[in-house]
């Protein structure tokens, strides 16, 4: 297929996201992996670029939560085709990861991408879901004893559960025994540093490498 088409497919797939046209949306990111197109590029040259003006677009006023609503969903369908296929590295297990968007908050697929992207890389996620209280957290650090626990916030006024959280695996005794790593859309290093986190990384991809370099050091200094 000639450049030409490959890009006429994914102006298309971003269109068609725009609007939340769920089945559009599915054939197109199916017509892409037949003709031999990479994920990353479905995912980083259309359906993430639309999320980005959904949300640009939000903010003006164009468009509003029902509209935000569709969006995402026809989004999440599309990555769960690609989960496989970003996933699928047959890499060896190099440590667990207890994941989760904080309590109030219910978005989830930057999320669900940031998972994908640490399965592929060989760990083992345990995925609590949205709106995930400082308890639940304890519990699944106790059940699981995780290397690292992730929390995710998307809006600014869930932020401050991430401290929340600190608090409350301070008070088990557990915050020595597990890395924190925060992120999400409005999450920057100086307020990870602020509410004490271990690591921060702005993207799916920067998790992963984050996530293996605080791994290495803590094993280093464990020895
Ligand atoms: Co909402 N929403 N939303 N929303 N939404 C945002 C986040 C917003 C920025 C839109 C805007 O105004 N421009 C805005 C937040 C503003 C703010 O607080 N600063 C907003 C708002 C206001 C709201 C509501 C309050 C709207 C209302 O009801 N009035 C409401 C809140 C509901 C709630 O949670 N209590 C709401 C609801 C929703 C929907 C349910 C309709 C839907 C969510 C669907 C879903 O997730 N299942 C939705 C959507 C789709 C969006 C936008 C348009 C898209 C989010 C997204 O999926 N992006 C978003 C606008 C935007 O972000 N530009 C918006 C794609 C995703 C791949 O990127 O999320 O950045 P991202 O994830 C990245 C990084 O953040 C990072 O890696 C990911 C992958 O690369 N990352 C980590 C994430 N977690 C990490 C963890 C880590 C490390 C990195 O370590 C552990």
């Amino acid at each position: 297929m000639t450049d030409a088409a490959q890009a006429d497919l994914l102006k298309a797939l971003y269109d068609e996201t725009l609007v939340g046209n769920r089945p559009r949306v599915l054939e197109l990111t199916q017509q892409g992996l037949e003709i031999g197109m990479s994920p990353d590029s479905l995912l980083f040259e259309a359906l993430i670029p639309s999320l980005e003006e959904v949300g640009a677009r939000f903010e003006r006023g164009d468009f509003f939560v029902p509209e935000m609503l569709i969006a995402g969903k026809a989004m999440s369908a599309a990555l769960d085709l690609l989960r496989p296929l970003l996933a699928d590295t047959g890499a060896e297990t190099v440590g667990t990861f207890v994941m989760g968007t904080v309590k109030g908050d219910v978005h989830d697929i930057g999320k669900n991408l940031v998972n994908i992207m640490l399965e592929g890389a060989g760990f083992h996620v345990i995925d609590l879901g949205v709106q995930v209280a400082p308890e639940k957290f304890v519990a699944a650090i106790e059940e699981h004893k995780p290397d690292i626990v992730g929390m995710s916030a998307f809006l600014t006024t869930t932020m401050p559960m991430f401290k929340a959280n600190i608090n409350a695996l301070e008070k088990a005794g557990l915050r020595d025994s597990v890395i924190v790593m925060v992120g999400g859309a409005p999450v920057t290093q100086e307020y990870a540093d602020a509410v004490g986190a271990d690591g921060y990384a702005p993207d799916a991809a920067t998790t992963v490498r984050r996530a293996k370099d605080l791994i290495e050091h803590r094993r280093a200094v464990a020895v």
